[in-house]
């Protein structure tokens, strides 16, 4: 049974930035109602009512993977273990995004599947790539009985595809005997702990917790035997999954996962009511920051251009009221409005001038680099905002 245990409003698709605020534009602005569930049977907490991805994965997707060097650097050696811990013939990666992860195999092992176009046609010159939605169709026009793929990657994807069993059903079909399917999804742990509600939005249908994607997996005939936790995306999980048969043993650090979340009690609602409670004192909090800052005329611009910062705007009703423009590194996020709140986003260079007080960390899960990089800023008095874990002014 699903039990809602979170409203976050009227949200737009956080995806959906703004070329202008023309009247036309505006009108055809999407918005929905995004609240958040529990499954008492499997543990799994998802978005209620996703949106079709027909709306979300189109020719005009904003996000670049390799924007950040955290992000480039991380995928840079997750490829080099994989590769050298399973020596794959044939690795394939479900939402490749612009190939940030797999381009760091020989072009003749790869296989990338994609299916936002504008994604597709920046990497279907450099290696093979498949414009489509990952499903059973698209499983079976790759594989067959005698080629399969060793290792399937898939970062920040899987959480984002409503059908699961589909999805799980074709990577057992498409896996070697003992192949490795290696996702990597923002943890819900970690979203509990940090309150960061943030990471509930349109795309994000899933927060996988270890004890739900091992559940949910089983229905496959697939097996979780292995999990570890890493830094990126403010704390997330890589699972590692094979076939039933496959060879591999259930490892310890999975179990003691798996304790844990037991221990933290992510398989009782109770714990997500609660969470329900913080969010609401987190929301009340962050208004009532903005408002003293702006009582005092202080200048407060915001830093990254996320799909994370469009569910806290749009939740929180934070727009030009409070924030002057947004600055993000995406070259097509520049000249555009934010979703929902229409809030201008221009570039760093442009942005981060002496005038700025106060910039509030969109980006929050690129902290450490953003602090390193905007050393100038922090020097001259400026401060960061943050939501997570709880709202603050930074004191440095
Ligand atoms: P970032 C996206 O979410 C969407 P977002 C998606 N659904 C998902 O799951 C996660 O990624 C993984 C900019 N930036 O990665 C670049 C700066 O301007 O937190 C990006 O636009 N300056 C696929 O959007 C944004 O911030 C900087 O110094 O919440 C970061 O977006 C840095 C480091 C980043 O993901």
């Amino acid at each position: 049974m699903r039990k809602k245990f979170l409203n976050l409003g009227r949200q737009p698709l956080a995806n959906s930035f703004l070329p202008s605020k023309s009247k036309k534009i505006l009108s055809k602005e999407f918005f929905y109602n995004l609240s958040v569930s529990f499954n008492t049977t499997n543990y799994l907490v998802s978005v209620t009512n996703p949106v079709n991805p027909k709306f979300q994965y189109t020719d005009k997707y904003a996000h670049r993977a390799s924007e950040s060097f955290t992000m480039r650097t991380a995928f840079a050696k997750i490829a080099k273990r994989l590769n050298k811990k399973y020596l794959p013939k044939i690795v394939m990666e479900i939402g490749s995004n612009d190939g940030v992860f797999i381009k760091n195999f020989p072009k003749r092992k790869i296989i990338a599947v994609e299916p936002c176009k504008n994604l597709a046609n920046l990497t279907k010159k450099k290696f093979k790539t498949f414009p489509n939605f990952w499903n059973k169709k698209l499983a079976k026009k790759i594989f067959s009985e005698s080629r399969k793929a060793d290792i399937i990657f898939s970062a920040n994807t899987i959480s984002h595809i409503p059908n699961l069993k589909e999805t799980f059903d074709a990577i057992e079909y498409s896996l070697s005997k003992n192949g490795v399917l290696v996702i990597e999804d923002p943890s819900l742990l970690s979203v509990i702990k940090n309150n960061s509600y943030d990471q509930f939005y349109d795309e994000h249908v899933y927060i996988f917790s270890a004890l739900a994607l091992s559940n949910v997996v089983k229905k496959s005939n697939l097996r979780l035997f292995n999990s570890e936790k890493i830094a990126t995306h403010g704390g997330s999980m890589r699972y590692y999954i094979c076939k039933d048969s496959a060879r591999f043993k259930n490892t310890q650090k999975l179990d003691l996962i798996l304790k844990n979340e037991k221990k933290m009690k992510l398989n009782n609602f109770l714990t997500y009511k609660k969470f329900s409670k913080r969010v609401i004192n987190s929301k009340k909090k962050l208004i009532k920051i903005f408002k003293i800052l702006k009582s005092k005329n202080k200048k407060i611009i915001s830093y990254g251009a996320t799909y994370k910062s469009s569910t806290v705007f749009n939740f929180c009703k934070i727009g030009n009221n409070f924030i002057d423009y947004v600055t993000d590194t995406t070259l097509n996020k520049q000249g555009k409005f934010t979703p929902g709140q229409h809030i201008p986003i221009i570039s760093p260079e442009e942005g981060m001038n002496k005038s700025v007080d106060f910039a509030f960390l969109g980006a929050w899960n690129f902290k450490k680099e953003i602090l390193k990089k905007e050393k100038e800023f922090i020097k001259r008095g400026g401060k960061f905002i943050t939501h997570v874990p709880s709202a603050k002014i930074l004191s440095k």
